[in-house]
């Protein structure tokens, strides 16, 4: 029986098991479910994970939910999964455990709520919130500084000093990848100031190519939208006040 990803491309958790499916060779189906048209409020998707949450799975009879446990059952259950995705000796396997837990309530409580309560709210139905975004940028930030200083030292160009990528760096990194939707000079001045964590999103990608762009097309795709809508309405702005200064009578 094939693995069925229940999933939404939007949701960073999500992006990150499907990359690791694909980079694995891991067969599976995809089961898309769009959170906008809350979908994943059906009462089907109820029987797989009663929280309502992307990503979860099924294999065979066994479901499954929260990224971080799907990411550990794959690397185990699929055999062929390279072990520096989550490797068998058991101080190595901890240190990444460290960093996954780590994540959840630092890195993805800010990033997630940086990006919905500045840029995504609308598409959600929500208002944006400035204070509530504000606050996410404040622990976003204090988390992009301890990775550089705790969780990239070493040699290595990826997580605890490692030369290959475990499931903590896709994972963290797919949260971070969230930050392509915000507007251009938002996310310089979030992210300009963490030279490492740049090059160890890119690093990543590499490492995972070509499934990394790919699965994340779907962000690229909403950038390009929103970069347009906002030159439209800069446009529009302008012209009304083009407008307005031409019919303002003449002084002289
Ligand atoms: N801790 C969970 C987080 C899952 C999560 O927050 N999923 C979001 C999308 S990124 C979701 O399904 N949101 C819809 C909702 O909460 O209604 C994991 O890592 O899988």
């Amino acid at each position: 029986m094939t693995l069925k990803i229940y999933a939404d491309r939007m949701s960073q958790p999500s992006r990150a098991v499907i990359i690791f499916c694909k980079v694995n060779g891991i067969e599976f189906e995809e089961i898309k479910l769009d959170i906008a048209k809350r979908q994943h409020h059906s009462s089907e998707f109820k029987e797989i994970n009663p929280f309502r949450q992307v990503p979860a799975i099924v294999d065979g009879r066994f479901k499954l939910f929260e990224s971080h446990a799907i990411l550990r059952y794959l690397a185990c259950a699929f055999p062929g999964v390279a072990d520096h995705w989550y490797p068998a000796d058991l101080f190595k396997r901890a240190k990444i455990e460290s960093v996954l837990d780590w994540h959840h309530s630092n890195l993805r409580r800010g990033a997630a709520a940086y990006v919905l309560h500045s840029t995504l709210a609308p598409a959600l139905g929500l208002k944006k919130n400035p204070q509530a975004a504000a606050e996410g940028e404040k622990i976003l930030s204090a988390s992009l500084e301890q990775i550089e200083s705790i969780w990239l030292k070493g040699n290595g160009r990826f997580l605890l000093g490692s030369f290959k990528p475990s499931i903590a760096d896709l994972s963290l990194v797919c949260e971070l990848m969230q930050l392509e939707v915000v507007d251009e000079k938002d996310r310089d001045r979030i992210l300009g100031p963490h030279k490492k964590v740049k090059q160890w999103i890119e690093d990543t990608n590499q490492a995972t190519r070509p499934h990394f762009d790919e699965v994340h097309a779907v962000l690229f795709k909403l950038k390009a939208k929103l970069q347009l809508q906002k030159q439209q309405m800069l446009e529009a702005n302008n012209k009304i006040e083009y407008g307005t200064k031409t019919v303002l009578p003449s002084k002289m």
